[in-house]
């Protein structure tokens, strides 16, 4: 890159990041941030060597708008903040943190953006490509800024990018081998104001493809199937639901990609430990990316069985005599909780309970659907729970003392087959710090008995 003075805004996770980048390629960086409470010293800390790096805090100086070519924007700070009014007024060109990235990383790259399901859709394709090409990099919204590790790529590497809404906004060049958009429903309106308006900022990730590159869209989402009559990419849908040609989709319990006519079988959905048909929507998305990325359909299916959700979201435990354990401890509202049943396919043991945070359990009852074989009851709302479930006519009920004993309970009770599922519809406070607790012990009790 041929600049030597950028305004890095935002001192968040993306800011430090790029400001290092930056340095380390002997950019001058003001790295500004409006919020004048910001700590310097935490700041420069986070940096380690300040060579070339100056901290603005608060406002921007003209001084520093004439010397900038270029303002790296962090993801946070909305495209129009008034702040940007200034930038554009001496047309310095406003990128995102991951246009920075863009140009100075090197390989292949896959991006992932949609409103739901992206984080476990980047996590698996990231397992999936990385067991074919250790030069594999997962960076983005998942957390780790893509200019973090952007610097460690060359021309054999992939990078897997979770991309959202924000750091579209001012992607200039950015140009995946591979997009993804997995689902479109509104949200952020804050910010983009319009559905419309953060529709095409997502269909932006392809905005650079041609025909030699693909995008993977959502064949049962009626946005974003639309979306392919408009893109220059190469479209490949996945679906759940229909069989689109030269698609990935399910068939008789089964994934299956076309290929130009030529049908590969993946996997049989009943060997995958990722649970709910809006994760069979995330492996299907998956199955597609690296499939285009150039992963052998073996490779595909061996990562992609073993791959277990997002810790404390319906998380596969283990297996102990024949009894599958699930932990959904953040299933701490009753509208979180009704996810974790719904993706069980076989009779239930289900934990609940917890601290009252005055929310009502019908619906969550309502959703049981017969699956429920027993609902053992811990903490402060057991009573109330139980008072609810015996209106909705469900009786099979125990209240234990605590999670240890309600594990104890169904490592007795259950039979081979069978499944024992943490997801409590409440908050784990009074008995727990918080949910990340409560599941490390569920699993920890669990674990026990395999011992
Ligand atoms: N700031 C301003 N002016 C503003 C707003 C913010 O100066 O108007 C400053 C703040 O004072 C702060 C900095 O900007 O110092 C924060 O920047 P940021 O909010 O972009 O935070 P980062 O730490 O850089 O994290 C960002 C993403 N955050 C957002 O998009 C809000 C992270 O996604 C992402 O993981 C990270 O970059 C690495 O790429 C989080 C997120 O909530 C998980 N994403 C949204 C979502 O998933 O729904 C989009």
């Amino acid at each position: 890159m041929d600049i030597k003075c950028v305004i890095v805004a935002g001192t968040g996770k993306s800011g430090i990041s790029a400001t290092k980048l930056l340095l380390k390629h002997g950019v001058k960086v003001y790295l500004f941030d409006e919020n004048e409470n910001r700590k310097s010293s935490d700041i420069e800390t986070a940096i380690g060597n300040m060579e070339g790096c100056h901290i603005v805090l608060g406002e921007l100086s003209d001084d520093i708008l004439d010397a900038a070519e270029l303002m790296v924007i962090s993801p946070g700070i909305p495209v129009d903040a008034p702040f940007t009014e200034r930038i554009r007024q001496k047309n310095i060109p406003i990128w995102s943190e991951i246009e920075l990235a863009y140009n100075y990383g090197k390989g292949k790259i896959a991006a992932i953006t949609g409103t739901n399901g992206k984080t476990t859709t980047t996590a698996l394709t990231g397992e999936i490509i990385k067991a074919y090409n250790d030069k594999t990099i997962v960076v983005g919204n998942i957390g780790i800024p893509y200019t973090e590790l952007c610097d460690t790529t060359d021309e054999d590497s992939v990078t897997v990018a979770e991309i959202s809404s924000f750091q579209l906004e001012t992607a200039i060049s950015f140009k995946p081998d591979v997009s993804a958009i997995l689902n479109l429903t509104p949200d952020h309106l804050n910010r983009h104001y319009t559905f419309e308006n953060y529709g095409n900022v997502k269909l932006s990730i392809s905005k650079n493809q041609t025909p030699e590159e693909v995008i993977v869209l959502n064949y049962d989402d009626s946005n974003t199937r639309k979306m392919g009559e408009s893109v220059n990419a190469k479209v490949v849908y996945f679906s759940r639901l229909e069989k689109p040609a030269g698609g990935v989709y399910v068939e008789d319990g089964s994934i299956y990609i076309d290929d130009n006519g030529n049908i590969s079988k993946v996997l049989d959905i009943k060997e995958l430990k990722l649970l709910g048909s809006h994760n069979v929507e995330n492996v299907l998305a998956a199955v597609a990316i690296s499939y285009y990325i150039g992963v052998p359909v073996q490779t595909i299916h061996d990562v992609a069985v073993n791959f277990k959700a997002v810790e404390h979201r319906i998380e596969y435990v283990d297996t102990i005599n024949g009894v599958a354990y699930y932990n959904d401890s953040k299933g701490t509202n009753p509208d979180a909780a009704i996810k974790g049943i719904q993706a069980m396919i076989t009779d239930t043991y289900l934990i609940g309970g917890g601290y009252d945070k005055n929310s009502e359990y019908d619906e969550w009852i309502e959703a049981f659907d017969g699956k429920v074989k027993k609902l053992v009851l811990i903490g402060q709302t057991a009573q109330k729970i139980a008072e609810c479930a015996r209106r909705h006519g469900f009786d099979d009920i125990v209240l234990m003392d605590d999670l240890k004993s309600a594990v104890a309970y169904c490592h007795d009770q259950a039979k081979s087959g069978e499944a024992v599922l943490l997801s409590p519809a409440c908050a784990s406070w009074g008995m727990f710090d918080n949910y990340e607790q409560r599941g490390r012990m569920f699993k920890e009790y669990v674990k026990s008995f395999k011992e």
